[in-house]
């Protein structure tokens, strides 16, 4: 099932969302929910705050084929080294797009669909967009990055966005 996705600054993308005791089959049903709703955005990542589910899971998948689904519950990151800057974006922050400063390298450790821990070391795209949906999952999103005068300009541009809409 396709999922509405919130949209900044939806005060309900500021909640944090909690540990998966056991990966039920609603936890499973909501891991094919996130996937759908993320490959019909399309988007490279979805996590659960973005569809207002506040559990700690989230889906990846950066392949060109689109045919590599990631899913990661109760992720945590166990190591980061370095820094890499890279140009990101947002479903919950449709039509902008602007650079950001993380970790280059991390180590990733988590549980899939079938409660099996996994441990995962990667940098590149993958290592940015592991970053950018664990921001959610803490109410983070990436916008909180940028300098006052950007956000400043984003609520003035999303302000009349709104006007034009409403
Ligand atoms: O689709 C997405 N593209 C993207 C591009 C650069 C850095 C991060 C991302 S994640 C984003 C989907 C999304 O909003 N996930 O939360
Ligand atoms: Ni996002």
């Amino acid at each position: 099932m396709v999922l509405d996705i919130l949209e900044y600054p939806d005060s309900r993308l500021r909640k944090v969302a909690s540990p998966v005791a056991a990966v039920t089959a609603d936890v499973r049903k909501l891991v094919a929910d996130l996937a759908e709703t993320m490959y019909s955005a399309p988007g490279v990542g979805l996590a659960a705050t973005q569809v207002n589910v506040h559990k700690r899971v989230l889906v990846i998948d950066v392949s060109e084929a689109r045919n590599e689904l990631r899913v990661f519950i109760n992720p945590e990151i166990v190591a980061a080294e370095g820094e890499a800057e890279c140009e990101e974006g947002c479903l919950s922050v449709p039509g902008y797009y602007d650079k950001v400063i993380r970790a280059a390298k991390i180590t990733v450790r988590a549980q899939n669909e079938h409660a099996e821990v996994f441990e995962l070391s990667t940098d590149g795209m993958l290592a940015v967009c592991i970053q950018h949906e664990m921001d959610h999952l803490i109410g983070k999103v990436f916008v909180d990055y940028l300098s006052p005068l950007k956000r400043a300009r984003l609520r003035a541009r999303l302000r009349k966005k709104q006007r034009l809409a409403g």
